[in-house]
């Protein structure tokens, strides 16, 4: 299997993310996604509801945008687009047009994604990876997956989704390290302003810090509690 530019295979699927060393956040007794913002009214979705939905089967490698991928993962959850259309596209105002969607997890990790990028036909909010249930490391009870985009975008422990008309306002914008608006991996789109090429050295030198962060986090224990054959 061919990895996007400038990726790197490696062994299982490692815990990784900006929530560094902490801990995976508790999962509520009975979990919901709030579904907010340019909406008629909110609405809520049970974790549970989602089990129920048409479900969908994803077998997709997964791209660190440091630099590392994660091969042959199998997901399984609801197609982030079938939800759109059946249960937000009826609470949108005439005229209303949605531009971004923000994805928000339980430990406060955000990302802001363009809606024709969250619409993709691979893109699930998923609950079961490889034939379990999701794990704390990789975003019990449920997380964004958008394979064809770099990891930061598949938020893991997701609580609230909320819909925009316009960019939200947008913490990262005057980072050194701006992620990029679009984040898609064969496009190498890892940085706002400076070409994937660029800073594909200085990234990598971040995995193992952070990896090694992540894991000691884990509640699963170190390797990232994936486990089993593959
Ligand atoms: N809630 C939350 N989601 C997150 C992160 C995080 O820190 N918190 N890290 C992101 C990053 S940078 C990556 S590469 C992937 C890693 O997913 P994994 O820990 O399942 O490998 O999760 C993404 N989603
Ligand atoms: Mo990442």
């Amino acid at each position: 299997m061919t990895l996007p530019p400038g990726q790197r295979g490696v062994d299982g699927f490692p815990r990784f993310g900006t929530h560094l060393q902490h801990p995976p956040p508790p999962v509520p007794a009975d979990p919901v996604i709030e579904m907010s913002g340019a909406l008629t009214e909110d609405f809520t979705l049970s974790v549970a509801g989602l089990a129920k939905l048409p479900r969908q089967e994803l077998r997709a490698d997964f791209h660190c945008v440091a630099g590392w991928s994660a091969t042959d993962l199998l997901w399984e959850g609801v197609k982030f687009g079938a939800l759109y259309r059946t249960q937000v596209e009826p609470l949108l105002a005439p005229g209303t047009s949605i531009s971004h969607v923000v994805f928000e997890g339980l430990d406060g990790h955000r990302s802001i994604v363009l809606l024709e990028d969250a619409l993709a036909d691979d893109v699930l909010i998923a609950d079961r990876l490889d034939g379990r249930p999701l794990d704390g490391d990789h975003g019990a009870p449920v997380r964004l997956v958008s394979p064809s985009q770099y990891g930061f975008v598949s938020t893991k422990h997701l609580c609230r989704v909320e819909f925009h008309t316009s960019q939200p306002p947008d913490p990262d914008r005057w980072s050194p390290i701006a992620a990029h608006r679009r984040a898609r991996v064969w496009q190498e789109e890892r940085h706002r302003r400076l070409s994937g090429r660029v800073v594909r050295p200085v990234y990598r030198t971040l995995i193992g810090p952070i990896r090694a962060l992540s894991a000691r986090g884990s509640r699963t224990g170190p390797g990232g509690g994936r486990t089993g054959p593959g």
